[in-house]
């Protein structure tokens, strides 16, 4: 069914010591100390390699990126509207394929990455994912960084932020502690479930560079539209020392709250931490660890951190993919 050519040289890596040296984001961006998601857009686009586009919604990554006059992106980048990561995906894939057709530029697989924040893309862009999602012509990857809030705005509360964390738009008070009591959204596998055609939805973290290199180059090689979402400790949303990004990054993983997986031809694979935690090879850290590292959690009660490790052991213990898929079998 694809009509644009799938990329071929770039293959999985194997050691860290592989990894491409030359950057494509660079200096001039103005992102906060220790920002999580910064180093997840040096990633991104050291694994997809120059012959790329990107394509970026309203957010962090937008604004703190494209101060007037300077810009860290060394490769084609693009602004598109908060909501609308997919359908700019879909439509330069698109664009893309009908230039190369009509032979006004040259055959060539190029990258065609968007990427989106949480509120951009767990809350206000999830449609216009699914739709370039179904869109299975155009090769293209779609990466959430996840946050856990509406950053740029001055952290609010999106479908992504955890139970009870402090932001702008949930302050714990006198009369109510706990502001936010929405769970945090399963995102990567509501998508993965509503699009079986898609070859290939993964999570991740920066804090795992090799691990997120791989996955974002098996997206740009696969065929078709992908997503990865990708968890970014936020060290002014969150509210910790920048110094302690990587850490709450591999805790998140290491307390089994954020699972690492792929999903590729309709298979799941566990990996890294999360896979030792699934066969036994390694116990999952206690959420407290986790929590009470971060000041968006201070006004957490010992009721609260139980409530919120019942969460964490019920996902392990009672889902019917660990952590992942959060269904029972009902008697017949
Ligand atoms: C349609 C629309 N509504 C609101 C805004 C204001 N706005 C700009 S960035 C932003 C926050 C986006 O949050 P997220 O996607 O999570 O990215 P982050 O800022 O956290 O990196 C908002 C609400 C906007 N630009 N467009
Ligand atoms: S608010 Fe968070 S995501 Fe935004 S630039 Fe700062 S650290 Fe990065
Ligand atoms: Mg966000």
């Amino acid at each position: 069914m694809t009509t644009m050519m799938t990329e071929t040289d770039l293959p999985q890596v194997r050691g860290v010591k592989n990894i491409p040296v030359e950057e494509f984001y660079s200096s001039g961006h103005r992102t906060c100390q220790g920002c999580e998601s910064a180093l997840t857009m040096r990633l991104l686009i050291k694994a997809a390699g120059p012959r790329s586009i990107v394509l970026g919604s309203t957010g962090c990554m937008y604004v703190a990126n494209t101060t007037y006059y300077s810009t860290p992106w060394v490769v084609p980048w693009m602004h598109t509207q908060l909501g609308s990561s997919g359908s700019a995906a879909t439509g330069t894939a698109a664009g893309l394929a009908s230039m190369m057709r009509k032979g006004k530029m040259h055959k060539e697989p190029i990258n065609v990455i968007a990427f989106c924040g949480d509120g951009g893309g767990v809350d206000m862009g999830l449609s216009a994912i699914s739709a370039a999602l179904q869109h299975d012509e155009y090769n293209l990857l779609i990466l959430c960084y996840d946050n856990e809030s509406y950053a740029n705005t001055d952290i609010q509360v999106s479908g992504s932020s955890p139970w009870g964390a402090n932001s702008t738009f949930s302050p714990p008070g006198k009369v109510h502690r706990i502001m936010n009591s929405r769970w945090k959204k399963n995102t990567a596998p509501m998508l993965a479930a509503g699009h079986p055609d898609v070859r290939y939805i993964a999570t991740s973290c920066a804090s795992y560079g090799l691990d997120l290199n791989n996955k974002i180059r098996r997206a740009l090689t696969i065929g078709g539209p992908t997503f990865i979402h990708n968890i970014d400790p936020c060290p002014k949303g969150w509210d910790y020392d920048p110094k302690y990004s990587h850490e709450l990054g591999m805790l998140a993983i290491e307390t089994g709250l954020w699972v690492q997986y792929e999903i590729i031809d309709g298979e799941l694979i566990l990996n890294g931490p999360s896979r030792s935690i699934a066969r036994g090879i390694r116990r999952r850290k206690p959420i407290e660890e986790y929590l009470t590292r971060q000041g968006r959690f201070a006004h957490f009660t010992a009721e609260d951190i139980a409530h919120f490790q019942q969460r964490v052991d019920e996902s392990w213990e009672n889902w019917w993919i660990p952590g992942v898929i959060p269904f029972t079998m009902g008697e017949d």
